[in-house]
């Protein structure tokens, strides 16, 4: 093992050793048998572990770190604001029907509050969020579901006292030792933001000052959000972010990169109309609309429902949902983005112009490095202003 894994296994072993020391929720309960409970062998149990060190890019030697972590997982207290949004977040995680081994970790760990799935209502569930803040002062992650109104307070009042969605985000992350903006909505927006945004709803990051991991997508994959937990229990740490504040190690590629139509990319066959032959031969979106070589995420190789399926897989073009404004910027979302007269220059990657070239030249000359490459040039142009925006 070289110096530097040595140095870092050495690291997270004393971090856990921390962990093991602090008081445990529920701590009868033991996530081996928990798994057994909902039909989840060890083995299975273990393949995750191995496929979670590999998704959080570290060396094979760290899985049983990794089981540490995801062993003392109810360690971590959690808890979860919903704003302005559908609830899809954590539907995608908790899917009661067939728990999947990210959903029964994230039900192991602390989860103080989360208005979605407790029993307390009005002015009890105000007081189980005081009680859980006043608890775990300076400890617990804070994670945010939906965009925030601002300055429009009608538009999302919440609780028996009717605070706003955005006094209630910067009460609860004022004490908060990490804070996660699940979704593309508490991300950049989102839906809400969408134009022409009458609820002028904002991302997180404008509404709170403290740093913020991005976990966007509209859902996020369960694995994307477990995988944060496991990161931040064994590094204590915030992980490297792109320059849209997104864990590299989830949103560092795109979604063309290692799509399984990629192939037909580079060979030029294309869907042409949804439903046609080619169609059935699972050629490339593309022509249809697909955003994915646009578009930063892990969707291609993590997949969703316990790894069953992902958008591309079901026959329809990634619609971008992991980038900001793609709602706006990525739609509408069954035609390339070359079919546009405007290309708004709010996108991320707003104006590359690919694509036009890619349609009035043939695709195949629009081979995989020369996207890579505009891309490549777009994002190591992006720059972060004061506010921690990204713009080109
Ligand atoms: Fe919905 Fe979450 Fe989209 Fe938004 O996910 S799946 S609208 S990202 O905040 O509930
Ligand atoms: Fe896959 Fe879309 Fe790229 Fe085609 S354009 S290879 S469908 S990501
Ligand atoms: Fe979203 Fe595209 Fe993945 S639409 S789920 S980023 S394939």
């Amino acid at each position: 093992m070289a110096t530097h894994d040595d140095a870092l296994f050495k690291k997270i072993s004393e971090r856990l050793e921390v962990l093991k020391s602090l008081s445990a929720h529920n701590a009868d309960k033991d996530i081996h048998e928990e798994m057994t409970k909902k039909g989840i062998e060890r083995r299975d149990l273990m393949k995750w572990i191995g496929a979670m060190t590999a998704t959080l890019a570290l060396p094979a030697s760290f899985t049983p770190l990794v089981a540490q972590a995801v062993e003392m997982a109810n360690r971590l207290p959690v808890i979860w604001l919903h704003m302005a949004e559908c609830t899809g977040c954590s539907e995608s995680l908790l899917r009661s029907e067939d728990p999947s081994i990210d959903s029964i970790i994230f039900d192991y760990i602390n989860l103080e509050y989360h208005e979605t799935i407790m029993v307390a209502s009005g002015h009890q569930a105000d007081l189980s969020l005081e009680q859980a803040i006043e608890k775990h002062k300076g400890n617990y992650i804070l994670m945010v579901e939906g965009g925030i109104p601002q300055g429009t307070e009608y538009f999302l009042t919440m609780g028996a006292q009717g605070r706003t969605g955005a006094q209630e985000c910067i009460h609860a992350a004022k004490h908060a030792k990490a804070i996660f903006a699940i979704g593309t909505c508490s991300s950049f927006g989102g839906v809400q933001a969408a134009y022409p945004n009458p609820s002028n709803a904002q991302a997180l990051s404008k509404i709170i000052s403290q740093p913020i991991i991005n976990v966007p997508g509209c859902p996020p994959s369960e694995k994307n959000i477990v995988g944060n937990v496991i990161y931040f229990l064994m590094f204590d740490a915030l992980p490297r972010l792109d320059a849209f504040n997104r864990p590299t190690w989830a949103y560092g590629r795109r979604v063309h990169d290692l799509c399984e139509r990629r192939g037909h990319f580079d060979a030029g066959e294309f869907v042409q109309h949804f439903g046609d032959e080619n169609a059935k031969e699972g050629f490339c979106l593309y022509k249809v609309g697909c955003k994915g070589p646009y578009t930063f995420n892990n969707c291609s190789t993590l997949r969703f429902n316990s790894h069953t399926s992902w958008p591309i897989q079901a026959g329809h073009g990634c619609i971008g949902c992991s980038e900001p404004n793609f709602w706006d910027t990525m739609s509408p979302f069954e035609e390339p983005i070359s079919n546009r007269l405007i290309v708004p220059i709010t996108s991320a990657f707003g104006g590359a112009g690919a694509d036009k070239v890619a349609d009035s030249v043939g695709i195949i000359a629009l081979s995989a490095s020369a996207i890579g490459i505009a891309m490549h040039a777009l994002l190591a142009g992006l720059k972060k202003d004061d506010q921690g925006d990204a713009h080109v």
